[in-house]
């Protein structure tokens, strides 16, 4: 049986995913960064620390056959502390890898990285990078580093660039963006299970009508999302959109107008 590690486990997706997968009995060891974890079954592995230094690292991934990468900063923030979560644990995390012989990194990327693409564009998954901040950068970052492991060291990588991934949609912007925990548990299984994917990128978004984003790049995936957002449209479409007309043009949303400057 794999042996599976996930880091960020105490945080909103982190727990997500560490519930459902010790529940379908998963071979589960979950990492928080500063605060112990309280075992959620009898036994459980679990353990904590920082990721920028190589022993907690070679704790996490000690006897790792996959990883999924699910620590880090998760919103704009400023630079140093994206630098130190996202670009300098990452690294840690990659050579930790290589020190291990871990197979497969699952990496949590995010729309952030495409983010300043216009709305009415329907994004194929060899897109251009369109950052919206700090944040989306040091995702495009990340997916470089996961292809520079791939090409040189051999190590797999699933960047999955998750949109919304909320219990359920709740303004506009999510009717295209939006990631329902169903699909995002698919997703990681798939990611786990399907062998020599080599270096691959998917959208993690669910089935939606409204979505920006096209998965056809990923079929080796076999990822079949089975929720759509257009199920909550009629609750969503009654109420004002909640965001500016920046945030309504750009596929990031509120991340695409914050400190955004105004051209004529
Ligand atoms: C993300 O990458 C963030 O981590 C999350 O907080 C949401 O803002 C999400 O994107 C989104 O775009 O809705």
């Amino acid at each position: 049986m794999k042996k599976i590690a996930l880091s960020g486990a105490a945080g909103q997706l982190g727990s997500v995913l560490r519930q459902a997968l010790l529940g379908r009995g998963v071979n589960l060891r979950s990492a928080a960064g500063t605060r112990p974890l309280e075992p959620l079954v009898d036994g459980e592995d679990v353990m904590h620390g920082d990721l920028r230094d190589p022993a907690v690292v070679d704790r996490l991934l000690e006897g790792v056959d996959v990883l999924i990468h699910m620590a880090g900063t998760s919103v704009e923030r400023p630079l140093p502390e994206i630098i130190e979560n996202n670009l300098r644990g990452l690294v840690e995390v990659y050579e930790g890898a290589r020190r291990h012989g871990v197979r497969r990194i699952i990496f949590a990327s995010s729309n952030h990285a495409i983010g300043m693409h216009p709305v009415e564009d329907t994004l194929a998954l060899d897109c251009d990078f369109r950052p919206d901040g700090f944040y989306g950068l040091s995702k495009m970052w990340g997916e470089g580093l996961a292809r520079l492991y791939w090409d040189k060291h051999g190590i797999e990588s699933v960047c999955i660039r998750i949109g919304s991934c909320i219990e359920k949609p709740t303004e506009f912007r999510h009717l295209s963006t939006w990631l329902g925990f169903d699909d995002l548990l698919q997703l990681i299984e798939l990611s786990i299970e399907v062998p020599d994917l080599g270096f691959q990128v998917v959208w993690g978004v669910s089935n939606n009508t409204r979505s920006y984003w096209d998965n056809s790049g990923a079929a080796r995936l076999g990822y079949k999302p089975r929720q759509n957002a257009e199920d909550y449209a009629a609750e969503i479409l009654a109420k004002p959109n909640p965001r500016d007309a920046t945030a309504q043009r750009y596929q990031g949303g509120s991340f695409a107008s914050f400190d955004f400057t105004p051209q004529e």
